[in-house]
Order: structure tokens, then sequence, then C-alpha cells
């Protein structure tokens, strides 16, 4: 098998010499868990950029952060370590405030009004990427976020304490203005962390909670609908620059059928994976009168201090949001 492959590898090089241009393999890091629909997607659009430049460029998807942690993908990418990536950027607002414009509590709470705040968004975080070395290639949304607690909890006051998972910096400023203790955990290790009681809450979407199977130690889902913050396919510019225009025509279509399929999807599993977490045995439902108010004063003070954070950019959006 070995002497196979020194072979073909062999043959390889000497095909490459006289080819007209190099087969190049993009390993492409991502953080959430195979079955995840962000990862199905991805898989897809590996394969549709493969088969589209002939294999000139082969991406190889490498899920449930293998390859890179969540935290680091992005560095990654922009340092050329890897070629391209998937990350959550709102996890980066330490970087740019403007990153976590997806993650502002209660501006939007459904995909529509998402979409529209995107499109508004997308230029301004197209630029902060192209300053880091970045270029966008597409983006997906996660559910809209809701709250989980291993006990029935109807207001803030119930959450003092609350050893709270934590995944971007709107989440653990959540965390201490409702009293909780927040503890940064990717996604891939949370199933271990709520059986371990290292955490007994978040603020997710229904998709992580079912792809992590949390009914396992959870039991109360709350539908708060604070945000719906996304995942974004990165690849570093200066190598993005040397991609032929005819594989970048390749690379931006399989793009755009990715996003829509990732969107579609994100929809789809909304309802499926709530349905996924009260037949594991969770209660699921919308948040009580008293939990809501408590929580919309709350994204009030953080709302505030992501428009202080952001300056004129980031009112800039609220407010052509608001203007339509
Ligand atoms: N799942 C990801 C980010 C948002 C979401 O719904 C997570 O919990 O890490």
């Amino acid at each position: 098998m070995k002497i196979l492959k020194n072979t073909l590898a062999g043959l390889a090089c000497a095909t490459a010499l006289t080819a007209p241009a190099l087969a190049d393999t993009w390993d492409m890091p991502m953080a959430y868990s195979a079955s995840n629909y962000h990862s199905a997607t991805g898989a897809e659009f590996a394969e549709c950029v493969t088969t589209g430049t002939g294999g000139e460029i082969e991406i190889k998807t490498h899920p449930s952060g293998s390859l890179f942690a969540g935290a680091d993908i992005k560095r990654a990418i922009q340092t050329g370590q890897v070629p391209i990536g998937e990350r959550l950027l709102s996890g980066h607002q330490n970087e740019n405030a403007l990153f976590g414009w997806d993650s502002v509590p209660f501006l939007v709470s459904s995909f529509d009004e998402h979409a529209k705040l995107w499109d508004i968004a997308q230029p301004t975080i197209e630029e902060v990427l192209n300053e880091q070395n970045l270029h966008l290639i597409y983006s997906v949304p996660w559910p809209p976020q809701g709250l989980y607690f291993n006990k029935e909890v109807n207001s803030v006051a119930d959450m003092e304490g609350i050893k709270f998972r934590s995944y971007n910096n709107a989440t653990a400023r959540l965390a201490e203005l409702t009293g909780m203790a927040p503890v940064t955990i990717e996604a891939a290790e949370i199933s271990q962390a709520f059986a371990t009681g290292v955490a007994e809450s978040m603020i997710s979407s229904g998709s992580t909670g079912y792809d992590r199977k949390v009914w396992e130690s959870l039991s109360h889902f709350y539908e708060v609908d604070a945000w719906l913050p996304r995942n974004y396919v990165m690849v570093n510019a200066d190598i993005w620059a040397d991609v032929s225009d005819a594989n970048k025509n390749v690379v931006n279509a399989c793009a755009k059928l990715a996003e829509y399929a990732g969107t579609w999807r994100a929809k789809e599993y909304t309802g499926f994976t709530l349905a996924g977490l009260a037949a594991g045995g969770m209660t699921v439902g919308p948040a009580g009168e008293q939990l809501v108010s408590d929580l919309r004063e709350i994204g009030e003070t953080m709302t505030a201090e992501w428009l202080e954070a952001t300056g004129e950019k980031g009112q800039a959006i609220v407010d052509a949001f608001k203007a339509q």
C-alpha cells in the first residue's frame, strides 16, 4: 500500500510538472459537529469546488474542531496556516466590536429580520475582514438563540450563581448582567461540560443543544429568540488573490449555493431540533413574561454598550435597519 502511495505521489509530481495548473489541497477547519447543518453545507461546498475546479482546488473539511478549535480558526486562516475555514465571527468582538452585530439582543428575532440586518451589515463586516487579510466566501445563520437550564427559571433572579457556558463576548456579558458565572466552552465540548457540572446553562440554538444531546443533563429550553448569530467561511486574502479567475468563479458559485442551502437548512432545523429536545425529555416553550421583561432590560444595556463600542459604524447599521 505504501509503495503504491509513493508511486502515485511520484506520478502526481511528474504530471504536475507538465500540467497547466497544480492541484492544491485546501484544508478547511470547522468547529461544529459533522452532523450539524453548517458542517454538512461545508462538506457540499467542498465537493462543489473540488468538482468544479476539476480538482485544481481540492477542499477537505475538518469538522468538530478536529484541526483547529473554534477560537483558533480565524487566526489560522489569517496567518495562512490553512487557506480557508469557518468561524463564528461574534467570537472575535474583542478584536473589533463590529463582529458582534449579530449578537445585539432583541434587535431581530426571526430569520427574515436577521437577513435584512445582514444585508445592511455585510459590507461593513467584509471591510473589517479585508483589513485582517481575510476574504468572505459565504455565511450561514444559526437559529434564534434561547436559554437552556437544568431547572425551571421564571425570572433573572432565578439565574443567580448558575454556571453559564458562553461562546462570545455578548453571551459572557449576558451572564454577568444576570448574576451568572460565565465559562467559555466550545460547542464541541459542551456535552461533557454539562455532564460534569462545569456548566449548568447556556444560550444557544435548539440546533446546538440537539447536536450535543443536552437533554442528558439539562431540563429546560426557553425560546427567547434573543438574536441569530452567523458562521462565516473565510479565505486568506493573499491565497485568494492567487486563485485564477476561472476558479474564483467556481468558488463563488459554490458559495452562493452553500449560503442558500445552509440558510434553508437553518430554518428547517429550527423546528426539527426543538421537537428533538422535547422528545429527549426537555420542557421546551416560550419564556414567561417576567423572564422576557427582565431579559429585555438587560438587552437594552447590552445594546447601549455595543453602540458605544462600535461608534458611528454600529449606529449606522442599527439606524439603517430601523429605517426600513
Ligand atoms: N450554536 C453555536 C453558536 C450559536 C449556536 O446556536 C454555539 O452554541 O456554540
